[in-house]
């Protein structure tokens, strides 16, 4: 990694410049909550969401094409093809929370998806619905019309990447219900390759890029708690922090509690001993 140029960086993600068509993209164990990146790391999250990532990029290559070349042994940095990437964020709700929530409860809609009347927060849709988003200048994504979005990749490009998020979410949110877990939303972000093909990129299916609940405590009518953040967000709340950087240091316990829920997620998911796939990564792959 001494030879490779830094590219990008997201707030717990770094990605570099492998060669003329290869990236490298490596996972921290920071992370965030409240839109601020904790003072605290947890031990393994950045291994748990590459494992997990490349976990889903192999079990969906027949109905998408992705970018992951392989996982390294350290088992958070994804070696993966460059992509042009495609200026939108393309979220899939499969159930009524975070924005969508707030614009159905204001509009009565969301992104253009008329809904139908009387729906409670963190319900399940009768369909899951495609709702593009833009990385607003704020740094805060931003949900657009189907319209907006057209005007950005073209109306081709987006009906093909609508209609690759809603298989994908199909597929995921099937195979984690079975396993104990909800995937009410999820971000994918898709590039175009050398040839001019949509590929799946960034990660997927991860909890970061998406909101994953217990589904053994789902109870619509009020907001869900978190499969891997509650005890953090739960601390973050007793402490009175006012939400604005820096946040609070985390306590072992608040740590130890929240790196099990992490693993506790790929187990369940994957099938995978995490140990497995620490000691080598490349089970996921097969
Ligand atoms: C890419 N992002 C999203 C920090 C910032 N395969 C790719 N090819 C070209 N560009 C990208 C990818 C990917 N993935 C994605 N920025 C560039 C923002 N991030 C992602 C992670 O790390």
């Amino acid at each position: 990694m001494a030879d490779a140029v830094h590219v990008a960086s997201g707030k717990v993600r770094e990605l570099y410049e492998l060669d003329q068509d290869r990236l490298l993209l490596v996972a921290s164990d920071r992370i965030s909550t409240f839109d601020v990146v904790l003072p605290t790391a947890i031990p393994d999250k950045g291994r748990v969401l590459t494992g997990l990532a490349a976990f889903w990029f192999t079990r969906t290559r027949t109905l998408c094409l992705n970018h992951l070349v392989t996982v390294r042994p350290d088992g958070r940095s994804t070696e993966c093809r460059r992509l042009a990437m495609l200026p939108i964020e393309c979220v899939v709700r499969g159930y009524l929370a975070g924005s969508g929530w707030k614009d159905y409860l204001a509009l009565g809609e969301v992104c253009g998806h008329r809904l139908p009347a009387g729906l409670r927060e963190s319900d399940r849709l009768p369909e899951p619905i495609f709702t593009p988003a833009t990385k607003a200048q704020t740094g805060h994504d931003e949900n657009i019309t189907r319209d907006e979005a057209a005007d950005l990749v073209g109306p081709d490009r987006l009906a093909e990447v609508e209609h690759l998020s809603l298989e994908l979410y199909r597929f995921a949110c099937a195979h984690a219900l079975e396993r104990g877990i909800v995937i009410a939303d999820t971000k994918f972000e898709f590039g175009l390759d050398r040839a001019g093909r949509v590929v799946l990129g960034d990660e997927a299916l991860t909890p970061d890029s998406s909101r994953f609940w217990p589904a053994d405590q789902y109870v619509p009518g009020m907001p869900q708690p978190s499969f891997d953040k509650q005890f953090v967000r739960d601390y973050c709340e007793r402490t009175g922090w006012d939400k604005t950087p820096p946040g609070p240091e985390l306590p072992p316990d608040v740590v130890s509690g929240t790196r099990a829920r992490y693993v506790e997620a790929f187990e369940r998911l994957t099938s995978i001993k995490f140990d497995d796939y620490l000691a080598d990564p490349t089970v996921v792959l097969r």
